[in-house]
């Protein structure tokens, strides 16, 4: 029996772009599978996905009632997973930023790491298209400052695009992580280091959604910046 692989894709109003992300996930490799986690999207995303599901078995879906945020949508989709049998799971988001042509790359790599990360900076060259300037060194700033704080050493520890091991996901207490914004990526991260677990980055071309709206807020930038300090002491405290 092949290692079956889960790629998770959290959405909210995603309906122009989840049919064709999932029928080209699909089309990368045979023992991948989707779980859409949509949260109540008003646009009918999750209907959508329904039907989708209803003549894929290799589609999926988890329901939820109202818009919760992104890093509880992943831990509702870990905990998925891990009830079941796949060997390996994928961080994904609906909005084509991440290109499902990368899908393969994971798989090579997780071969021999136990998280793969798709990473937008490596080596410091930014592979980002269509970001206005101000985005991109929020970005590029944001991963600075967040290895300078934790210590974890990597070109891009707030990317989502990611490939873990199952081994990885049963490590982690997931009711005890905590932040929900892009501190939810450093978090998973730095969790993962702290246990000791190989961490690889793959570089990965990022390109900026074209079509739906963009989630981000104020509230996960300031999330994030704070959340970094309170990793640092969660280390030097002994909590992860
Ligand atoms: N289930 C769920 N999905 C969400 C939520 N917020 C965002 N998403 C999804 O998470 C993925 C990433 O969200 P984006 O809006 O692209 O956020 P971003 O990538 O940080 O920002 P932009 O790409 O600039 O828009 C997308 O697939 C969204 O639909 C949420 O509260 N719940
Ligand atoms: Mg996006």
């Amino acid at each position: 029996m092949p290692e079956r692989a889960l790629v998770v894709v959290p959405t909210y109003n995603e309906k122009e772009n989840i049919p064709r992300l999932i029928s080209l996930v699909l089309g990368k490799d045979p023992r991948l599978e989707v779980l859409v986690v949509d949260d109540g999207s008003p646009d009918g995303t999750g209907a959508l996905v329904d039907e989708i599901a209803a003549k894929e078995p290799r589609v999926h879906i988890l329901h939820r009632e109202k818009k919760m945020g992104l890093g509880t949508a992943y831990r509702a989709g870990f905990k998925w997973a891990l009830a079941r049998d796949y060997a390996y799971v994928f961080e994904m988001d609906a909005d084509f930023s991440h290109d499902p042509d990368h899908l393969p790359q994971f798989l090579a790599a997780i071969t021999n790491a136990d998280l793969v990360l798709g990473s937008r900076y490596m080596g410091g060259r930014v592979t980002v298209v269509n970001w206005p300037m101000t985005r991109l060194l929020l970005s590029y700033c944001a991963n600075i400052y967040a290895r300078v704080v934790t210590g974890l050493r990597l070109d891009d520890s707030t990317g989502g695009f990611k490939c873990f091991r199952r081994a990885v996901l049963e490590a982690i207490d997931l009711d005890d992580v905590r932040s929900n914004g892009y501190a939810f990526q450093i978090e998973m991260s730095f969790r993962a280091w702290k246990k000791g677990f190989r961490i690889v980055e793959i570089p990965i071309v990022f390109v900026d959604r074209t079509v739906g709206v963009s989630k981000m807020s104020g509230h996960i930038v300031r999330e994030a910046v704070l959340m970094v300090w309170r990793l640092r002491w969660w280390a030097l405290t002994g909590r992860v």
